[in-house]
């Protein structure tokens, strides 16, 4: 329509001072009351939230997701008054200012400013506030601020949201809270200042009217796809696989995360996205496999879970007979990966208490990784050839030490027959700190039946080494393993 104040300013003294005459002084740009607002907004400003020109756009943009969206002094002004950096600030400049009367006497939209109530990310569905930092004229009752929104910012449609007044003349914040819809990852929100009479239009011709977009972005609530595409359901696995999958989002995938029996093996953060697997760490028996997908929004989706039969010769199995883990062919590795985990009641020690014909029990005082406990032994043949008479072999012993672990003991023990034991004494060995490590030692294979084994002993003992100690924190594990007849270094058999 068309504005009073000027044509009256020429007829009233009152009305002059709000017509934008020279005679005029300016305000300062901030009064007191608003200043101490742009001081509170301020930390927001310093971190991610604040807004740049987005030349593609036109218009002021946050492109990262954060908690807040904040145009800073961009917007301050209206169209060439002020002047309006980078005016109109109208997405694909789909809108211009009107060019009528002065900066800071007439209406200026000179900043947004829009925050989530309850922090927390931009998201769909949160409710936010959007703070207005209008300049009213004098006749400040006439003035308007119309708030739109549009759920895609690269394709702006205008939702009106509220139409609010000035409750002041001069520079002031109007605010108004609203739940932000479901859209694109870019959302934008529009003021509309004017002095004009009528309704709420997202691009108004009035000549003292400014538009303003904010774009920024919003976290969606939209999840990924997952599938796990490699190896497939049923099938054995050995050694080191890889693990592959697919995954895909209506914005973009952040990573693809791996399981294993319910625990996270690794993730892959670019496609196509895979993960070596090496199954040796896993028991053998039924696996379950895991692929989830996390997009830029942190939506998460996981996979239909996929079954695979885990079959390393190399891994121990239990002995129902006998009533610890063997390994019944003969190899270079006999590993019991998972079986001894724990002691006793502390933790899960599958079949405690793992000794040969349960001929010794473990002491249950404590509790699990926090006091002692032998996790994992294995045995390794040092050139890398299958277990035979004479033969070098690494035992490895994975234990987990008391904080106190000066006073912690690991004993190893050899029994040339496991269907007869009879225990030799071959070491001693103590942590070097505490938690988790493993402890090594080197010993010959003798003489003996085709099936030997080892114990360990670990915890607080007494002065003496014993194949079955009563202190209250002791473990105790046998590991029965195939030997080969014959000389030392053949591979005749
Ligand atoms: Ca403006
Ligand atoms: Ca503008
Ligand atoms: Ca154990
Ligand atoms: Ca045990």
């Amino acid at each position: 329509m068309y504005k009073m104040k000027c044509f009256a300013g020429v007829l009233m003294g009152l009305a002059l001072a709000s017509c934008g005459i020279d005679a005029v002084p300016l305000e300062p740009l901030e009064s007191p009351a608003v200043a101490s607002e742009l001081k509170s907004t301020s930390p927001q400003q310093q971190a991610v939230g604040v807004a740049q020109y987005d030349p593609v756009r036109q218009a002021p943009i946050c492109s990262a997701s954060s908690a807040s969206c904040d145009s800073g002094s961009l917007l301050v002004g209206r169209g060439a008054l002020g002047p309006e950096l980078g005016a109109p600030n109208t997405i694909n400049a789909s809108c211009a200012d009107g060019s009528s009367g002065k900066f800071h006497v007439d209406e200026s939209l000179d900043r947004l400013y829009i925050a989530t109530v309850f922090g927390g990310p931009l998201t769909e569905g949160a409710q936010v506030t959007v703070s207005a930092f209008v300049w009213a004229e004098n006749q400040y009752t006439h003035d308007t601020l119309d708030l739109f929104h549009a759920a895609d910012a690269n394709n702006p449609s205008w939702t009106h949201i509220a139409t609010l007044k000035p409750g002041n003349k001069g520079l002031q914040v109007i605010r108004t809270s609203f739940p932000l819809p479901a859209g694109a990852p870019l959302q934008a929100i529009r003021g509309v200042f004017r002095y004009q009479t009528g309704s709420a239009k997202s691009c108004a011709t009035e000549s003292y009217t400014d538009h303003d977009d904010l774009i920024f972005a919003v976290n969606e609530k939209m999840p990924p796809t997952a599938v796990l595409t490699q190896p497939t359901e049923g099938t054995s696995v050995e050694g080191t696989v890889l693990l592959k999958a697919e995954a895909t989002d209506n914005v973009a995938i952040q990573r693809v995360k791996f399981w294993v029996n319910g625990r996270l093996l690794g993730s892959d953060e670019s496609a196509p996205y895979e993960l070596p697997w090496n199954t040796l760490e896993t028991a053998n028996g039924t696996a379950t496999l895991v692929a989830e997908a996390v997009d830029t929004s942190s939506n998460t989706t996981s996979s239909t879970a996929v079954r695979v039969t885990v079959m390393n010769a190399s891994t121990a199995v239990y002995d129902p007979v006998l009533r610890a883990p063997s390994c019944a062919t003969v190899g270079s590795l006999c590993d019991t990966v998972t079986l001894l985990n724990g002691r006793g009641n502390q933790g899960p020690e599958l079949n405690s208490p793992n000794t040969i014909n349960t001929s010794c029990i473990d002491r249950n005082a404590g509790t699990y990784h926090v006091d002692e406990s032998l996790d994992r032994l294995s045995i390794t043949t040092v050139d890398g050839g299958p277990r035979a008479l004479g033969q070098q072999v690494t035992i490895s012993a994975t234990v987990w030490a008391h904080r106190n672990y000066t006073s912690d003991t690991l004993d190893l023990f050899h029994a040339p027959d496991a269907n007869n034991p009879s225990w030799t004494y071959v070491t001693t060995l103590v942590p070097t700190g505490s938690g988790r490590q493993v402890l090594s030692a080197t010993m010959t294979l003798p003489a003996g039946s085709p099936l030997q084994a080892i114990r360990a002993v670990f915890g607080i003992r007494g002065t003496t080494a014993e194949i079955c100690s009563a202190g209250s924190y002791m473990d105790h594990d046998d590991l029965i393993f195939a030997v080969a007849d014959g000389a030392p270094a053949t591979s005749g058999d």
